[in-house]
């Protein structure tokens, strides 16, 4: 539980790190996205496009069965233009929620296919149809006015807090267990410590 808890939080991190490395601004409220977006293989955290007449989703990104980013806030009237990269075979783009839209599946390097999003305040979310068991699933937030978590919820889960909430946790359970014992001890010792010398005084 520790060292599985640990190996991943330090990958969400890495990740996290990497992402932002190459410029992206970090929400400090994330929508509160469903869980096929959150399940994403390589979902960190929101990148926040508002401000944006045009935004460039990947499609066949990473191992070729991803979209990146995975989740996106833009604003309303914004155009999402999903580029395939060619690799991981046909792909497609449909809604789940929210706005409707379906784009054809192709494996074709250059493929395009876009979307304008007119309606405002809604958390979209799509999939890719022939990946949907490999979770390639991406997100889209519209608008100010959504639902959302504070992003601090997800920075709990930073690998240095957790070191420390563990091994606090295990102090105090040691602490604890350490007085227990020597009072028992004690206890033996005042009952039963005297009795053999008791009997061979006698
Ligand atoms: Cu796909």
């Amino acid at each position: 539980m520790r060292t599985s808890g640990g190996v991943a939080g330090a990958g969400a991190a890495a990740g996290a790190g990497l992402t932002l490395g190459v410029g992206t601004v970090a929400a400090e409220e994330e929508p509160d996205w469903p869980e096929e977006v959150t399940n994403a293989p390589n979902y960190s955290e929101t990148e926040d496009l508002r401000g944006e007449e045009e935004v460039v989703v990947e499609v066949g990104a990473g191992d070729g069965l991803q979209f990146a980013p995975p989740a996106i806030w833009i604003d309303e009237g914004t155009t999402v233009v999903w580029e395939w990269t060619g690799e991981g075979g046909g792909h497609n783009v449909v809604s789940q929620d929210g706005e409707e839209f379906e784009s054809e599946t192709d494996d074709s390097e250059g493929f395009t296919f876009e979307h304008t999003f007119e309606e405002g305040d809604q958390i979209s979310y799509y999939v890719c149809t022939p990946h949907e068991a490999q979770n390639m699933y991406g997100g889209i937030a519209v608008g100010d006015d959504i639902e959302t978590i504070d992003a601090d919820e997800a920075a709990e889960m930073e690998p240095t807090d957790m070191g420390v909430d563990i091994r606090e946790h295990y102090v105090g359970v040691g602490a604890i267990l350490a007085i227990v014992v020597s009072l028992i001890f004690t206890f033996y010792t005042l009952k039963y410590g005297e009795s053999p010398n008791a009997k061979g005084g006698n």
